[in-house]
């Protein structure tokens, strides 16, 4: 490396550049000199994506001061850092987010429009980051951008997926998945970090060696080696104040191409190594809340994981004599048990590479690490078979078996378990062709252990971890998930952004809690009707979108029904369809009726390999045809499924929804965190007593929300006494005619029999509880109706969940992670 000193650097050597200026001028200037010299097109000539390129490059020359400003504030501080490891960071686009952030959105529009270009158009052509499949992922990006915000010294940890989630097409009505493709042409906001990099062992075998002079130990000679390699992202908090990196690692092979077999003729043959070893970071798995038990994917997790933990020791020993205060220097979160092996990783580390004896090794495991639980479906909960656990990361396995008798040891001698209590805490599931079980792992290797929302919180209690919370009673925490309110609200909003600034100020830009203050405006007709006027403008942006992409006019004064989100059996949208078809039926019955019109709206994508998911999609798509082209329901009901949901989506429906549909069969939805984003933007809530839903319920009270439906405990009880629903259907005609017209191929008369499975299904077993929410569901839907006759009413209470749901920020939700797990960030000694 080139060596650099201090007096050379600010004497009269090597002189900094200057800090960056934010006026029009300056920026016009520079994003011209980068369109000339980075991208060598003039402005004449210049497309709108030079444009946008230019401008990328003009604003990330700001973030760049600001982040090493924060870089050398951390080293300076020696303060606790945190590390988010997570499989997955659903971003979108993030040219709006940093000028926004930057408080340079104005200055930048201005000095755009001086070459007649709109800021607001050229940010449409960045492809959104989707290296993410839905919540899991979104909540990773909030709370990147929440650290920053909030000055925790954050550092994400993750993959540099090729292809991120996969694109969505409908094509006759059913989901198409296409490769997406958002590095094609570069991406301007990553560095790569070549000189961070690490080799990554998979196979092979391990032996005990014993030399002179040193206690016995085992090494592990890895049959291949692959090599990690960072690609930076600066992730810039609000108002710049801090910027915190995001490292995300790509796989390339240790020799690209081998000189033997190349040289002997064999071309193709030089390369299998290369495209082994790429294809490990080449595709984001698609499968959410769903475990996808392919080998590629446990070597995804081990890659990402034992690059992340080697850089973070690499970066201790820069900065301390050795390892054994790693505890105090850096917290590591693990997002789910996808890093999980991290647990047996870092044990390797310390013991076989840095010399640590076990039980010091263990201690410091455990104080590093934490772990956050996003699901109890058993379908979600990763184990994996021992004999491929073993023969990809031998030396883990035999860790993870130490581990197991270390715990097991422990219960027994002092905790007095017999056989069964011991088996069911065991990180090896002996039932299931013996699994290791990742959830079981990463709980016994962290000091701290939490859910997403309090009624997920105490269900993990009772349910996945009872058990092991009987073991370590202080170990579960509850930390409530948290949307960013800078994407979510100004960024989503900028109308009703404005309203509120004009109304109360701009601190509840600093500090969401205080957009409290808007909550006695509901009762300010002038407010309500401005609040009601922006809402309007947010809709008919929405119906743009829809006459736009799908050919298919919606009316901006009905009542906007939206549900979003993966498409799951859990998450209900068939019962939405069922509603959507009684709705149907019933305006045809009864024409004469005051019917209140209605858009349903739909979007979300499918599993690939998930049957009923996409025959959900398939049947919204075949009712939507059919019901939007009979004249008898004119526009009084509409269904809609708009293809290929995203980040950049969601942040033009959000806004625009009157209903958000939460309507999870109780218990089985951990969180959710579109819930938040809808209600934020004031729309109201039809839901379940489930996830977050909970404490909104709480904040807004109940004249603000509404909730049907079985809860938690009642559907626990329902399956314990496993009705079928039969009964239910036979004495529900709304219900009974809805289904009716599903199976007699009303919807798809080219081949009727397509959701027969579906239908019977629900005849047969109802688990989801369809049928016996049908009812509530129904009733609570007819309640909305009415409400929405009366505007005044309506708006009020879409002004009461604007203004309440300040909690529900991912800053609140930071700020207590920081100081109950991490004891890092600002006001932590560390
Ligand atoms: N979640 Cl396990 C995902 O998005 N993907 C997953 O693989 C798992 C969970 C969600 C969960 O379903 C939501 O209820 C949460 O709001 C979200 O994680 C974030 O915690």
């Amino acid at each position: 490396p080139v060596q650099t000193n201090e007096a050379a650097l600010n004497g009269n050597g090597v002189q900094k550049p200057e800090p960056r200026l934010n006026d029009p001028d300056t920026l016009a200037r520079q994003i011209v000199e980068k369109l000339t010299y980075s991208i060598g097109k003039n402005p004449a000539s210049a497309r709108k994506y030079d444009w946008l390129r230019a401008t990328t490059l003009a604003v990330r020359d700001r973030i760049i001061d600001h982040w090493f400003e924060s870089a050398d504030r951390f080293a300076e501080e020696g303060g606790k850092r945190v590390c988010y490891l997570s499989m997955e960071f659903l971003i979108g686009r993030m040219l709006r987010d940093a000028i926004n952030n930057l408080g340079l959105t104005e200055p930048v529009r201005e000095a755009l429009a001086r070459y007649g270009v709109e800021l607001d158009m050229i940010e449409l052509l960045e492809p959104d980051a989707a290296l993410g499949n839905g919540g899991l992922g979104r909540l990773a990006a909030c709370f990147m951008e929440s650290m920053a915000s909030t000055g925790v010294p954050g550092y994400g940890y993750g993959i540099r997926y090729v292809h991120g989630f996969f694109r969505q097409e409908i094509a006759d009505g059913a989901q198409v998945e296409l490769p997406e493709n958002w590095l094609v042409h570069g991406n301007p906001w990553e560095f790569e970090r070549r000189n961070a990099s690490y080799e990554i062992g998979f196979g092979g075998k391990v032996s005990m060696i014993q030399e002179a002079g040193r206690p016995a130990r085992q090494v592990w000679r890895p049959a291949e080696r692959v090599l990690a390699v960072a690609y930076d992202t600066p992730m810039v908090g609000w108002r710049g104040r801090q910027v915190n990196t995001l490292r995300l690692w790509s796989a390339q092979a240790l020799d690209p191409i081998l000189l033997d077999a190349f040289n002997s003729g064999d071309h193709i043959g030089a390369l299998v190594e290369s495209n082994k070893a790429e294809a490990i970071t080449r595709v984001l798995y698609p499968a959410d809340s769903h475990q996808a038990g392919q080998e590629l994917r446990l070597r995804q997790e081990y890659f990402f994981s034992s690059a992340s933990l080697q850089d973070i020791i690499r970066r201790h020993l820069e900065e301390n004599d050795n390892l054994s205060n790693l505890a105090d220097k850096v917290a590591i979160q693990l997002n789910d048990t996808h890093p999980a092996v991290s647990v047996a990783e870092l044990m390797r580390l310390l013991v076989d590479v840095h010399g640590f004896g076990w039980d010091e090794a263990w201690t410091i495991t455990r104080a590093t690490f934490s772990y956050t639980n996003h699901t109890l479906l058993p379908e979600a909960l990763e184990h994996w078979p021992i004999h491929l656990f073993e023969r990809l990361l031998p030396r883990q396995m035999q860790i993870i078996y130490a581990i197991n008798a270390g715990i097991i040891r422990e219960a027994a001698q002092e905790h007095g378990y017999d056989d069964g209590q011991v088996a069911a805490i065991s990180l090896i599931d002996e039932g299931n062709g013996r699994r290791v079980r990742m959830g079981q792992l990463a709980f016994v290797g962290s000091h701290a252990v939490n859910g997403v929302s309090a009624l997920h919180t105490d269900l993990m209690k009772q349910t996945v971890f009872r058990d092991l919370h009987e073991l370590y009673p202080d170990r579960i925490q509850n930390k409530t998930n948290g949307v960013t309110p800078r994407r979510w609200l100004m960024e989503a909003n900028p109308g009703l952004t404005g309203l509120i600034t004009e109304a109360i100020g701009p601190g509840f830009l600093d500090d969401i809690e205080k957009i409290i203050e808007i909550d006695d405006l509901a009762d300010d007709a002038a407010f309500r009707e401005r609040f009601a006027a922006i809402k309007r403008q947010n809709k008919e942006r929405l119906a743009n979108v829809i006459g736009e992409r799908m050919a298919t006019s919606v009316d901006p004064s009905a009542i906007f029904d939206i549900q979003v989100k993966r498409i799951h059996e859990y998450k209900r949208q068939f019962l939405n369809i069922i509603e959507a078809i009684a709705l149907y039926d019933q305006i045809r019955s009864h024409p004469e009726r005051n019917w209140t019109p209605r858009v349903k709206i739909f979007a979300g994508k499918a599993a690939p390999s998930y049957v009923q998911a996409k025959e959900i999609i398939h049947l919204a798509n075949d009712v939507g045809r059919v019901i939007n082209a009979d004249p008898a329901v004119r526009d009084l009901l509409k269904v809609v499924f708009i293809p290929n949901y995203n980040v950049s989506l969601a942040e033009i429906i959000m806004p625009a929804a009157d209903l958000s549909e939460q309507i999870s069969t109780a218990g089985l939805e951990a969180s959710g965190t579109g819930n938040m984003k809808f209600a934020l933007n004031g729309a109201l809530t039809i839901g379940t007593l489930d996830g977050a839903n909970v404490e909104m319920l709480e904040h807004v009270g109940e004249d603000n929300i509404f909730i049907f439906g079985l809860t938690a405990s009642e559907v626990a009880q329902r399956r314990r006494e496993a009705h079928s629903g039969r009964s239910i259907i036979d004495n529900e005609p709304m219900l009974r005619e809805a289904l009716d017209a599903i199976s007699s191929g009303l919807f798809c008369p080219d081949s009727p029999s397509r959701f027969h499975s579906l239908v019977s299904n629900l005849y047969n077993n109802d688990w989801w509880m369809i049928c016996a929410d049908f009812k509530a569901y129904w009733d609570t839907q007819r309640t909305l109706d009415d409400l929405y006759t009366r505007q005044d009413e309506w708006q009020a209470k879409a002004v009461h969940n604007t203004a309440r749901m300040g909690w529900f920020s991912s800053d609140r939700s930071i700020r207590e992670y920081a100081r109950d797990i991490w004891k890092a960030g600002p006001g932590q000694a560390g």
